[in-house]
Protein backbone atom coordinates (compact mmCIF):
# COMPACT_ATOMS: atom_id res chain seq x y z
CA UNK A 1 0.00 0.00 0.00
CA UNK A 2 1.23 3.49 -0.86
CA UNK A 3 2.35 5.41 2.48
CA UNK A 4 -0.78 7.87 3.81
CA UNK A 5 0.14 11.66 3.40
CA UNK A 6 0.55 12.79 7.08
CA UNK A 7 -0.15 16.98 5.43
CA UNK A 8 -1.84 17.54 2.46
CA UNK A 9 -1.66 20.81 0.87
CA UNK A 10 -4.54 21.72 -1.38
CA UNK A 11 -3.58 24.59 -3.52
CA UNK A 12 -7.07 25.12 -6.20
CA UNK A 13 -5.35 26.83 -9.04
CA UNK A 14 -6.73 29.04 -12.54
CA UNK A 15 -3.98 30.45 -14.33
CA UNK A 16 -0.93 30.11 -12.10
CA UNK A 17 1.62 29.19 -14.63
CA UNK A 18 4.29 32.54 -13.26
CA UNK A 19 3.64 31.47 -9.57
CA UNK A 20 3.06 27.81 -9.26
CA UNK A 21 6.71 26.04 -9.63
CA UNK A 22 8.51 28.25 -6.62
CA UNK A 23 5.34 28.03 -4.24
CA UNK A 24 5.99 24.11 -4.69
CA UNK A 25 9.45 24.13 -4.33
CA UNK A 26 9.30 26.65 -1.12
CA UNK A 27 6.54 24.08 -0.22
CA UNK A 28 8.51 21.14 -0.64
CA UNK A 29 11.60 22.52 1.07
CA UNK A 30 9.67 23.35 4.75
CA UNK A 31 10.31 20.63 7.21
CA UNK A 32 6.72 19.64 7.87
CA UNK A 33 6.37 16.40 5.34
CA UNK A 34 4.16 17.92 2.93
CA UNK A 35 2.44 16.39 -0.29
CA UNK A 36 0.82 19.18 -2.55
CA UNK A 37 -2.48 18.48 -4.32
CA UNK A 38 -2.87 20.75 -7.36
CA UNK A 39 -6.84 20.94 -8.26
CA UNK A 40 -6.42 22.69 -11.59
CA UNK A 41 -9.75 23.86 -13.53
CA UNK A 42 -8.18 23.68 -17.44
CA UNK A 43 -5.90 26.54 -17.29
CA UNK A 44 -5.73 28.18 -19.96
CA UNK A 45 -2.20 29.50 -19.30
CA UNK A 46 -0.99 25.83 -18.84
CA UNK A 47 -0.83 25.59 -14.97
CA UNK A 48 -2.28 21.48 -15.52
CA UNK A 49 0.57 20.87 -17.31
CA UNK A 50 2.91 22.85 -15.60
CA UNK A 51 1.45 20.86 -12.11
CA UNK A 52 1.68 17.38 -14.00
CA UNK A 53 5.29 18.15 -14.64
CA UNK A 54 6.44 19.08 -10.95
CA UNK A 55 4.25 15.67 -10.08
CA UNK A 56 7.03 13.74 -12.33
CA UNK A 57 9.73 15.59 -11.04
CA UNK A 58 8.75 15.68 -7.24
CA UNK A 59 6.71 12.82 -6.57
CA UNK A 60 5.11 14.82 -3.88
CA UNK A 61 2.84 16.41 -5.69
CA UNK A 62 -0.70 15.25 -6.73
CA UNK A 63 -2.88 16.48 -9.65
CA UNK A 64 -6.96 16.70 -10.00
CA UNK A 65 -8.10 18.15 -13.63
CA UNK A 66 -11.33 19.51 -14.24
CA UNK A 67 -12.87 20.00 -17.28
CA UNK A 68 -13.13 24.03 -16.70
CA UNK A 69 -13.64 26.52 -14.52
CA UNK A 70 -15.64 25.09 -11.91
CA UNK A 71 -15.11 27.92 -8.87
CA UNK A 72 -12.99 27.84 -5.62
CA UNK A 73 -15.62 25.84 -3.25
CA UNK A 74 -15.85 22.98 -5.45
CA UNK A 75 -12.25 22.97 -6.21
CA UNK A 76 -11.77 22.85 -2.44
CA UNK A 77 -13.94 19.80 -1.64
CA UNK A 78 -12.06 17.95 -4.49
CA UNK A 79 -8.83 18.82 -3.07
CA UNK A 80 -10.52 17.71 0.96
CA UNK A 81 -11.51 14.25 -0.99
CA UNK A 82 -8.09 13.11 -2.75
CA UNK A 83 -6.70 14.22 0.55
CA UNK A 84 -8.90 12.45 3.16
CA UNK A 85 -8.78 9.60 0.39
CA UNK A 86 -4.58 9.79 0.83
CA UNK A 87 -4.93 9.38 4.54
CA UNK A 88 -4.18 12.67 5.52
CA UNK A 89 -4.37 13.88 8.99
CA UNK A 90 -4.16 17.47 8.15
CA UNK A 91 -5.30 19.32 4.95
CA UNK A 92 -4.43 22.98 4.57
CA UNK A 93 -5.84 25.09 2.03
CA UNK A 94 -3.99 28.38 0.26
CA UNK A 95 -4.20 30.30 -2.73
CA UNK A 96 -1.66 29.37 -5.22
CA UNK A 97 0.03 33.38 -5.71
CA UNK A 98 1.78 34.03 -2.51
CA UNK A 99 -0.81 35.82 -1.03
CA UNK A 100 -0.49 33.07 1.70
CA UNK A 101 3.09 33.11 2.41
CA UNK A 102 4.72 29.96 2.53
CA UNK A 103 6.84 30.98 6.06
CA UNK A 104 3.14 31.37 7.30
CA UNK A 105 2.90 28.00 6.89
CA UNK A 106 4.07 26.26 9.73
CA UNK A 107 2.53 28.35 12.34
CA UNK A 108 -0.69 27.36 11.03
CA UNK A 109 -0.26 23.45 10.89
CA UNK A 110 1.02 23.78 14.67
CA UNK A 111 -2.26 25.83 15.39
CA UNK A 112 -3.86 22.29 14.85
CA UNK A 113 -2.00 20.77 17.69
CA UNK A 114 -4.89 22.43 20.01
CA UNK A 115 -7.40 23.53 18.10
CA UNK A 116 -9.49 21.50 15.10
CA UNK A 117 -8.75 24.46 12.05
CA UNK A 118 -6.21 26.59 12.12
CA UNK A 119 -6.24 30.02 10.39
CA UNK A 120 -3.78 32.10 8.94
CA UNK A 121 -5.54 35.33 10.11
CA UNK A 122 -5.18 38.99 8.64
CA UNK A 123 -7.59 40.39 11.51
CA UNK A 124 -5.82 39.68 14.71
CA UNK A 125 -2.78 41.68 16.22
CA UNK A 126 0.21 41.35 13.91
CA UNK A 127 -1.89 40.34 10.74
CA UNK A 128 -2.48 42.68 7.97
CA UNK A 129 -3.38 42.97 4.37
CA UNK A 130 -0.29 44.70 2.30
CA UNK A 131 -1.08 46.37 -0.95
CA UNK A 132 -4.68 46.27 -1.28
CA UNK A 133 -6.71 49.48 -2.86
CA UNK A 134 -8.73 50.86 0.06
CA UNK A 135 -11.74 49.79 -1.30
CA UNK A 136 -11.26 46.83 -1.16
CA UNK A 137 -9.75 46.96 2.58
CA UNK A 138 -12.81 48.03 3.42
CA UNK A 139 -15.23 45.78 1.57
CA UNK A 140 -13.12 42.94 3.70
CA UNK A 141 -13.23 44.25 6.43
CA UNK A 142 -16.86 44.59 6.77
CA UNK A 143 -17.89 41.54 4.86
CA UNK A 144 -15.81 39.58 8.13
CA UNK A 145 -17.14 41.68 10.74
CA UNK A 146 -20.53 41.22 9.42
CA UNK A 147 -19.95 37.70 9.67
CA UNK A 148 -18.57 37.20 12.67
CA UNK A 149 -21.00 39.44 14.45
CA UNK A 150 -23.96 37.86 12.47
CA UNK A 151 -22.77 34.08 12.68
CA UNK A 152 -21.40 34.57 15.83
CA UNK A 153 -18.06 33.11 14.36
CA UNK A 154 -14.85 32.51 16.63
CA UNK A 155 -12.22 33.88 14.09
CA UNK A 156 -11.57 37.54 13.13
CA UNK A 157 -10.59 36.63 9.70
CA UNK A 158 -13.68 34.32 8.55
CA UNK A 159 -12.97 34.46 4.89
CA UNK A 160 -9.16 33.96 5.27
CA UNK A 161 -8.34 30.90 2.29
CA UNK A 162 -4.80 29.35 4.44
CA UNK A 163 -6.29 27.46 6.48
CA UNK A 164 -5.34 24.13 8.10
CA UNK A 165 -7.91 21.54 9.09
CA UNK A 166 -7.72 18.03 11.21
CA UNK A 167 -8.88 15.34 9.37
CA UNK A 168 -12.09 14.59 11.88
CA UNK A 169 -12.73 18.32 10.60
CA UNK A 170 -13.46 17.37 7.43
CA UNK A 171 -14.87 13.93 7.70
CA UNK A 172 -17.60 15.41 10.35
CA UNK A 173 -19.12 18.58 7.91
CA UNK A 174 -21.42 17.15 5.12
CA UNK A 175 -19.35 18.82 2.34
CA UNK A 176 -21.84 18.24 -0.30
CA UNK A 177 -24.13 20.46 1.93
CA UNK A 178 -22.23 23.58 1.14
CA UNK A 179 -24.28 25.57 -1.32
CA UNK A 180 -21.68 28.36 -2.08
CA UNK A 181 -18.57 29.22 -3.48
CA UNK A 182 -15.87 31.26 -3.14
CA UNK A 183 -15.80 33.56 0.06
CA UNK A 184 -19.06 32.05 0.61
CA UNK A 185 -17.50 28.68 0.54
CA UNK A 186 -14.99 29.73 3.31
CA UNK A 187 -17.46 31.77 5.74
CA UNK A 188 -19.98 28.61 5.25
CA UNK A 189 -17.09 26.19 5.76
CA UNK A 190 -16.40 28.31 8.98
CA UNK A 191 -19.68 27.91 10.22
CA UNK A 192 -20.41 24.41 9.64
CA UNK A 193 -17.16 23.89 11.61
CA UNK A 194 -18.03 25.67 14.89
CA UNK A 195 -21.59 24.17 14.25
CA UNK A 196 -19.77 21.32 15.34
CA UNK A 197 -18.40 22.25 18.12
CA UNK A 198 -14.67 22.19 16.86
CA UNK A 199 -12.32 24.64 18.41
CA UNK A 200 -10.70 27.17 15.97
CA UNK A 201 -7.36 29.02 16.50
CA UNK A 202 -5.68 31.79 14.77
CA UNK A 203 -1.99 33.48 14.18
CA UNK A 204 -0.95 36.54 12.55
CA UNK A 205 -0.10 37.02 8.74
CA UNK A 206 0.81 39.33 6.37
CA UNK A 207 -1.14 39.09 3.30
CA UNK A 208 0.24 40.36 0.17
CA UNK A 209 -1.25 41.07 -2.92
CA UNK A 210 -0.60 38.05 -5.26
CA UNK A 211 2.37 38.25 -7.06
CA UNK A 212 2.02 37.42 -10.59
CA UNK A 213 -1.76 37.44 -13.10
CA UNK A 214 -5.31 38.40 -12.04
CA UNK A 215 -7.39 38.45 -9.18
CA UNK A 216 -10.69 35.66 -9.63
CA UNK A 217 -12.45 37.02 -7.46
CA UNK A 218 -14.40 39.56 -7.75
CA UNK A 219 -16.20 42.54 -5.51
CA UNK A 220 -19.44 40.82 -6.30
CA UNK A 221 -18.43 37.57 -4.72
CA UNK A 222 -17.55 39.74 -1.57
CA UNK A 223 -20.88 40.91 -2.15
CA UNK A 224 -22.91 37.76 -2.42
CA UNK A 225 -20.89 36.88 0.59
CA UNK A 226 -22.68 38.91 2.67
CA UNK A 227 -26.06 37.16 1.23
CA UNK A 228 -24.76 33.99 2.65
CA UNK A 229 -23.96 35.44 5.92
CA UNK A 230 -28.04 36.86 5.88
CA UNK A 231 -29.05 33.23 4.53
CA UNK A 232 -27.24 31.49 7.37
CA UNK A 233 -27.90 33.88 10.28
CA UNK A 234 -31.58 33.67 9.38
CA UNK A 235 -31.69 29.91 8.93
CA UNK A 236 -30.01 30.34 12.63
CA UNK A 237 -32.89 31.81 13.74
CA UNK A 238 -35.58 29.72 12.91
N1 LIG B 1 -9.49 25.33 -9.49
C1 LIG B 1 -9.92 26.61 -9.37
N2 LIG B 1 -9.15 27.50 -8.72
C2 LIG B 1 -9.61 28.77 -8.62
C3 LIG B 1 -10.85 29.19 -9.15
N3 LIG B 1 -11.01 30.52 -8.87
C4 LIG B 1 -9.90 30.90 -8.19
N4 LIG B 1 -9.05 29.87 -8.04
C5 LIG B 1 -7.77 29.82 -7.33
O1 LIG B 1 -8.08 30.09 -5.99
C6 LIG B 1 -7.10 30.90 -5.37
C7 LIG B 1 -7.76 32.20 -4.89
O2 LIG B 1 -8.15 32.99 -5.99
P1 LIG B 1 -7.61 34.48 -6.18
O3 LIG B 1 -7.86 34.91 -7.56
O4 LIG B 1 -6.19 34.55 -5.70
O5 LIG B 1 -8.54 35.27 -5.19
P2 LIG B 1 -8.15 36.51 -4.25
O6 LIG B 1 -6.91 36.14 -3.50
O7 LIG B 1 -9.33 36.67 -3.35
O8 LIG B 1 -7.96 37.66 -5.16
C8 LIG B 1 -6.01 31.07 -6.42
O9 LIG B 1 -5.03 30.08 -6.23
C9 LIG B 1 -6.76 30.87 -7.74
O10 LIG B 1 -5.93 30.41 -8.78
C10 LIG B 1 -11.64 28.22 -9.84
O11 LIG B 1 -12.71 28.48 -10.35
N5 LIG B 1 -11.12 26.95 -9.91
MG1 LIG C 1 -5.25 35.33 -4.04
Amino acid sequence: MERAIPTAVVLPTYNEADNLTALVQALLALPNDLTVIVVDDNSPDGTGELADHLARQTGRVLVRHRPGKLGLGTAYVEGFRTALAHGAQRIVTMDADFSHHPRYLPNVIALTEEAALGIGSRYVRGGATLNWGLHRQLLSALANTLARAALRLPSHDCTAGFRCYRREVLEAVNLDSIRSNGYSFLIEMLYQVTRHGFRVAETPILFEDRRFGQSKISEQEIMRAAMTVVRLSTARHR
